[in-house]
């Protein structure tokens, strides 16, 4: 059974804004939240119900605020902590509800407590951090560190520092030391200065960062070399799911989330088993409201680098759904369903086909997949006006990531600079799969930088904004954004079986289409999805319990008994 809470038994759809990318008020070039309070009309009449904001917090943008120096304040060039509450309030007048991104697993190493804790080995905050003597010394002199971990962002996830002769660790960039969660101290200065400070102010939740990564396995052992052409090993699963994970959910859920009704959805990594996941969501455990998993968005992604990239089958997608998908069948879990954020790079470009002929079909069948599956279903930015990668001429210094960065240094470092095959191998690699494609400006009309900013934005616009945008859609029935406001409305009006129902998968090694049923109490749905750029032949599951008749179709003009390139259908079955 399902509690109702705001997020469930309300249906809510979560829109997710990267906000130095969605729309520039003050013409500096930089998104910012009047340029979001400006277009909370947009999002009202697109028919989301919450959105969640990517962190604005103050930070010095190492990894565009995922490094935060000050919970309490606000990254200048995004606006003023009053900004802020008029967002707030902005959102909640629309019947909106909103929540923050909660980043807690690590700080900037420019907030404060960092800088007390690297200040010496005596201060008070010392151990706020996790820090460690080397395990050795080389033949040079040089010390050895803890362990051969490589850290997400490339290099060793442990930083020597000099005048204390210890490493502190950081599973992300140099610049953003981990917390020690072993402390008390530490877990009740992160509830008040970073969890309940804001939801006083009325944000309805979070959106909680590496959840997954604040109990660390202290043993620190390294793993076996992988990649022999750096000492730097991939270690992702043993820094996920370490041993008081639950007792510091716990914790941190029952002395701030709970008391504020407020939604947590927890971002968890390295964890493909359902089983593994159910105690964290199930609602007798009152630990996450919803969490993400990553199989489906990792799908293509290389071993040491995501950028080079693998081949995947549908039908490999197809479990992992069906996986996801049996969290909520029968228990008191809950799940979501993204195909996007700002980790990933356009879904169009990598699920679908992001050729001319192709786009428009394509997202529109990625829409009716995010929006009949059971559970919590999140759009990202631009998705809804199915927004693709970059073109193979956008220039390579305008992937501004660090992680691309930190890839293509270490590619360089490997195959050299000038190696023109490998050169391109890497482009291709970054086109397709690096963060910044879902991070380049929001494209609202066809005039200059897409009409995001009357300056030159802080990362260029994808020159697409010319034919796509937001405004040539707005009033055009057969456009991606209509399209997004018709499912919308759609999974709403059907909500016993797209939010609740039931999900059986059909045929799941077919590598072409994706074919599930959705079922409720009076009611089925089939929902047919073509991946591929053939047309596919297509009849309807044997068994239905009724007449099934045609509700949403991408393309009008198709026969009933094939499935044209990306088509995407669902059929409605009056049970009798
Ligand atoms: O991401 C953490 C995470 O586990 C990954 O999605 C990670 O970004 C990816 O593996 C890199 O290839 C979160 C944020 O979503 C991400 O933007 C931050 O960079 C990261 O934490 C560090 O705070």
């Amino acid at each position: 059974h399902h509690e109702r809470v705001w997020w469930k038994g309300m249906d809510a759809v979560i829109y997710q804004i990267y906000p130095s990318s969605y729309k520039d008020s003050n013409g500096d070039g930089m998104g910012d939240i009047p340029g979001i309070i400006s277009k909370l009309d947009y999002l009202k009449d697109l028919g989301i119900d919450c959105v969640w904001l990517n962190p604005h917090y103050k930070s010095p943008q190492i990894d565009m605020g995922y490094d935060i120096s000050d919970y309490q304040d606000i990254h200048e060039p995004y606006g003023s902590l009053e900004d802020c509450m008029t967002l707030i309030k902005g959102c909640h007048d629309r019947g909106i509800k909103i929540v923050f991104d909660l980043v807690v697993n690590h700080t900037s190493d420019q907030h404060k407590w960092f800088q007390e804790s690297r200040s010496s080995k005596e201060n008070p905050k010392r151990d706020w951090y996790i820090w460690r003597k080397p395990s050795g010394w080389d033949e040079n002199g040089k010390p050895i560190p803890p362990c051969n971990w490589r850290a997400a962002f490339g290099g060793s996830v442990w930083e020597w520092d000099e005048p204390s002769q210890e490493y502190y660790l950081h599973l992300f960039a140099v610049e953003q030391p981990d917390l020690n969660w072993e402390l008390e101290e530490v877990r009740q200065a992160i509830y008040k200065e970073a969890v309940l400070f804001w939801l006083e102010r009325g944000v309805d939740g979070f959106r909680i960062d590496t959840v997954n990564m604040y109990s660390k396995r202290l043993e620190f052992e390294s793993v076996p070399v992988k990649d022999a052409t750096t000492p730097w090993q991939r270690a992702d699963l043993l820094w996920s799911n370490g041993p008081r994970l639950k007792e510091f959910l716990g914790e941190m859920i029952e002395q701030t989330f709970t008391k504020y009704n407020a939604v947590s959805i927890g971002e968890f990594p390295n964890s493909p088993d359902f089983n593994q996941v159910l105690p964290f969501v199930s609602g007798e455990a009152k630990l996450l409201s919803m969490v993400f998993q990553f199989e489906v968005a990792n799908i293509d992604h290389g071993l040491a680098y995501r950028h080079l990239a693998r081949e995947w089958k549908l039908s490999e997608m197809k479990k992992y759904v069906d996986g996801y998908q049996k969290l909520v069948q029968g228990t008191d879990g809950w799940q979501t369903t993204y195909l996007e954020n700002h980790d990933q790079s356009r879904s169009v470009s990598r699920y679908g086909s992001d050729a001319p002929e192709f786009r428009v079909q394509s997202a529109k069948m990625l829409a009716i997949y995010l929006l009949t599956l059971t559970g919590t279903s999140f759009i990202y930015m631009g998705q809804e006006y199915g927004a693709i990668n970059v073109p193979e001429d956008y220039p390579i210094e305008q992937m501004l990531d660090l992680e691309t960065k930190g890839f293509l240094r270490e590619f360089h470092r490997v195959h050299g600079t000038d190696n023109e095959k490998m050169n391109k191998l890497a482009w291709d690699g970054i086109r397709l799969n690096s963060r910044d494609n879902g991070r380049y400006p929001i494209q609202w009309d066809d005039s200059e930088h897409g009409g995001f900013s009357t300056a030159t934005p802080w990362m260029m616009a994808n020159p697409h904004y010319k034919t796509v945008n937001v405004e040539s859609q707005l009033n055009d029935p057969k456009s991606v954004l209509s399209f997004y406001k018709d499912m919308l409305k759609f999974r709403k009006q059907y909500r016993d079986l797209m939010v609740y129902g039931s999900f059986t998968m059909l045929d799941i090694d077919n590598d072409q289409t994706m074919v599930y049923i959705k079922g409720s109490k009076n009611t089925q749905a089939v929902i047919a999805l073509n991946f591929t750029e053939e047309k596919v032949p297509f009849t309807l599951p044997s068994g239905l319990k009724g007449e099934a008749k045609l509700a949403v179709k991408t393309i009008p003009t198709s026969q009933d008994d094939t499935l044209e390139a990306y088509e995407g259908r669902v059929y409605l079955v009056n049970v009798e």
